[in-house]
Order: structure tokens, then sequence, then C-alpha cells
């Protein structure tokens, strides 16, 4: 095992509101059905599975704040999750989140913040997730989680676990990015975040844009965080998310990068998000999550 951990806590959070939109809530379910936890102990970790973090059904589509909907419940679990990815870290435990729409990177990195507080992140997704309730034009949190991360939004969100509690922009790259709106734009070049589109992809290959990533999340970090939003694969092979963008990276592009990543042995966290079960076909979605969770954690060929 490359990676330095061989503890792995497991932990459900059947998160809808994020991206308003049914079927994503049963994303744990279907991940744990495609043998997550059989796939990791046959690679020699030993995993703990807490279950799910309990979201509460609420009815209001848009919370206290207007444009920022379901707030409230969504900076609630993620409060909590924060702590249960806390409290593993303290005992030693690798955690691995599985939602769930991606609004849960909030809880999931704040919580290895306190424990990592030089973090690097890999941001792998078909969005850039930096918008802020002045630039959404959905109202979905699960495309502002990454720009709350980086202390910006609303206050209730970057507040979690300490709102100095936060991610160095130098350390975050996101792979994949087709999908980017204009204040994202703007954002994005003020923080100076790189972003591999792809643009870098197809011109550059998998190989040289990891290599890069990967300076940049290890360079003076204390770990790296992996937010593999599903999305970010091409919707011909991962169908079952909510917001597909064609031109996507390819089952192998996918693979190669995980396998690159665990090479660095540099993992100390991982999240799972955006599968959603409703929309997939045959299972196709959720098998190649937990496929990609087995190449992280150093699956191998041969
Ligand atoms: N950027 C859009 C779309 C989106 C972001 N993340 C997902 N979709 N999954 C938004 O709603 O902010
Ligand atoms: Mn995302
Ligand atoms: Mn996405």
């Amino acid at each position: 095992l490359a990676t330095k951990n061989s503890n792995i806590s497991l932990i459900g959070v059947p998160m809808q509101f994020g991206a308003d939109r049914a079927g994503v809530e049963m994303g744990p379910t279907a991940i744990r059905s495609s043998n997550i936890q059989t796939r990791l102990e046959a690679l020699g970790y030993r995993v703990n599975d807490l279950g799910d973090i309990h979201v509460n059904r609420v009815q209001d589509g848009y919370g206290p704040v207007a444009k920022l909907k379901y707030l409230a419940e969504i900076a609630r679990v993620n409060e909590e999750l924060a702590q249960v990815v806390s409290q593993e870290m303290g005992n030693g435990q690798l955690p691995l989140v599985i939602g769930g729409d991606h609004s849960i990177a909030i809880g999931t990195i704040k919580g290895v913040l306190q424990h990592k507080s030089r973090l690097g992140v890999i941001w792998f997704d078909a969005h850039t997730d930096v918008n802020t309730a002045e630039t959404t034009g959905s109202g979905n949190i699960h495309g502002m989680s990454l720009a709350v991360l980086l202390g910006y939004g609303h206050p209730s969100l970057v507040s979690i676990a300490g709102e100095h509690t936060r991610v160095n922009p130098r350390n975050v790259v996101i792979i994949g990015a087709r999908s980017v709106d204009p204040g994202e734009r703007i954002f994005l070049k003020e923080q100076g975040i790189r972003v591999f589109t792809m643009y870098d992809i197809d011109k550059y290959g998998m190989k040289a844009v990891m290599e890069e990533a990967m300076e940049r999340v290890t360079a003076g970090t204390d770990g790296v965080h992996l937010s593999l939003d599903l999305d970010g694969m091409d919707p011909m092979e991962a169908p079952g998310v909510g917001t597909p963008v064609r031109g996507g990276m390819s089952y192998r592009e996918s693979h190669f990068a995980m396998e690159m990543l665990h090479e660095s042995g540099m993992l100390v966290s991982a999240e799972v998000v955006e599968v959603n079960p409703i929309l997939d076909q045959n299972n196709m979605t959720a098998k190649a999550a937990v496929e990609l969770v087995g190449s992280v954690f150093g699956e191998r060929i041969l």
C-alpha cells in the first residue's frame, strides 16, 4: 500500500439539496451495493462503515436567504460531517465520504483541514463549483462548494469548522472542466486557480496534466484530498449524474489519473459525489465510482 493509512472510515451522506434533483441521495446505497467495502478490503485496508449521516426532509426550496436553495439543512449536515471527518482523522482513520451531491465537500474538506491545515485538493469535475450567491444562475449549492472552501460564500457555510478553515488556492487544481459560468471565470482568474480543462487534457494528455497537477497539490502541503465528481467523466461512460456535460474524461483517462494520484503516496482523504442511481444505466456510474476508488487506493492490473 502506497497510501500511508490502511484504516478507512466510510461515511455516507445522502444529500440531494445541493443539486435540487431527486436521486442523488441514493448514491451511497448504489456505491455500497457495488461492493466498495470488499474491494478496499481486498487491497488490504481495514474498512469501518459508519453508515449515513442523517439528512432531514425539508420543504423550503429557498431557505432563509434567496438564491441559496436549502441553505439551512445543507449547513447543518456539513457541520456534522466536518465533525465526524475530523473525529475519524483524529482516531487515525482515512475518511472516504460517499455522496450525495457535491455540496458535501464543504463538510468533508473542512473536517480534514482540522488535521491537515496545508491540504492540497484535486477537484475532478466537469464544472468548477466556484459560484457564489452573486454569480449563481441555479441557486444550487453544489455549484458553490469550492468557493466556500476558499472562503467565499454565505457565512453559515464559510464559518463551518471555523471561518479560517480554508484551502490555499495555490494548492487547488480542477481537472476535466468544460462548463464554467461567466462569474466563475472571473473568480478562478482572481484566485489564480489552476484549471486543467478538457482542452488541456486533449492537448497535453492526462499524464502531463497529472504531473503538473500533482506538483501543485503536493508543493508545501501535508496531504492531498481527492474530490471526485462523477460528472467529470464523459456521460457516455458515466450517465448517472444530475448535470451531464458532453466531452468529458474517458474511463481510461479517469483511471490513469487515479493511478497517478495513488503513486504520489500523498492521499489523506477522498470523497465520491454526484452518483444518481435514478439516472444511471445498469448501475454503470456507481460501478465506475467504485472502480476509480479502487485505483486511487492502489488497485493495479498486474
Ligand atoms: N455551474 C452550474 C452547474 C453545475 C455546477 N455543478 C453542477 N452543475 N453539478 C451551477 O448550477 O452552479
Ligand atoms: Mn461538482
Ligand atoms: Mn460537476
